[in-house]
């Protein structure tokens, strides 16, 4: 396997972590006892997403097959802040690994809280900033405006030191943009892409199924826009990018590397599969070993630099290759 990374301050020892929402660390602990803690799949373990207030959710039915993927409409049951602290906090804080809270509020005053209140708790190494939930209607429209992200994140920037993930959301035209604003304001890495908007009609009634009325599509169905929004986002920012969308094997892990993400994260693959993790982690490094790859540098942005080069190689006309007759 490749050398320990570094993901802002973050000690990694190897660049696959979960997608937010898609593990359950706590049960799986249950299922697995002492073996999940031996073997942990994970190199950062992020949470489901917290909100100041316990919230119940969105009614069922709540998920919805289809081709190469699911739509979900969840809607961010959680136990809310002090649940969360007094109760889930003591058992994710004895994860062998780097702990990133993920949060979530409707309100910049409501971030606040969350983000002093998190971040003061040593166990906690990150926070994952979640502006791009599509099953909860807020007033704020953080992460589809440039302006509203770094003015959020100039608010937050200055209660803690701990590192600051903005996780964007793929339903926006730039989300390039949303991502530089992010940087601008003071985050220290992105991760994308959340869910994509999605509906699903009922066949028989032609009704919406989900209860919610819609919900958001994940799983290889969306890989190849998850790609083009990681490389546009590599592209345009310095900090370092967690890229998903769709992983399902260590090949696929290593087309986001090479896209220009330094860390992956194995979202929708862990319903199908609850050792994808450890499965995407072992194929990427026998991919990467076959390839003579020992430092992960080699590779991410990979696709980025050629695209690079390609262009320097049209404008300056050194290019080999066919000539327009
Ligand atoms: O809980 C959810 O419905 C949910 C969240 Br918070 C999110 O960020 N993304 C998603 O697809 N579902």
């Amino acid at each position: 396997m490749t050398d320990p990374l570094d993901l802002c301050g973050l000690r990694l020892a190897h660049p696959v972590i979960n997608g937010s929402g898609t593990f359950d660390a706590i049960a799986a602990r249950r299922a697995f006892g002492d073996a999940l803690l031996e073997r942990f799949p994970f190199s950062a373990f992020v949470s489901k997403t917290i909100t100041p207030e316990p919230r119940a959710g969105n009614p069922p039915p709540r998920l919805w097959e289809t081709p190469a993927g699911m739509i979900n409409s969840i809607g961010l049951p959680n136990k809310g802040l002090q649940g969360f602290l007094e109760q889930d906090l003591p058992q994710l804080g004895r994860l062998p690994v780097p702990l990133i809270v993920s949060v979530m509020a409707t309100s910049a005053e409501g971030f606040a809280r969350l983000v002093g209140k998190v971040a003061a708790r040593p166990p906690v190494a990150a926070i994952e900033l979640n502006v791009s939930c599509p099953n909860v209607h807020s007033g704020l429209i953080v992460g589809e405006e440039p302006r509203e992200t770094a003015s959020l994140l100039e608010a937050l920037r200055p209660l803690t030191d701990k590192p600051l993930i903005v996780k964007l959301t793929p339903n926006v035209a730039e989300p390039a943009g949303v991502a530089v604003a992010a940087e601008e304001g003071g985050a220290n890495a992105v991760s994308l892409i959340n869910t994509l908007k999605a509906s699903a009609i009922d066949p028989g009634t032609l009704r919406p199924w989900l209860g919610a009325g819609r919900g958001g599509l994940s799983g290889p169905a969306v890989r190849a826009v998850a790609l083009e929004q990681v490389r546009s986002v590599a592209a345009a920012v310095a900090v370092p990018v967690i890229g998903m969308g769709g992983i399902t094997s260590g090949s696929e892990a290593l087309e986001f590397l090479a896209a220009g993400a330094s860390v992956v994260a194995v979202g929708t693959e862990s319903f199908r599969d609850p050792g994808a993790g450890e499965r995407v982690r072992s194929e990427l490094a026998e991919e990467l070993a076959a390839r003579r790859i020992s430092s992960l540098a080699e590779v991410v942005g990979a696709s980025a630099a050629a695209d690079q080069r390609g262009r320097n190689e049209v404008q300056t006309g050194a290019s080999s290759g066919p000539s327009e007759g």
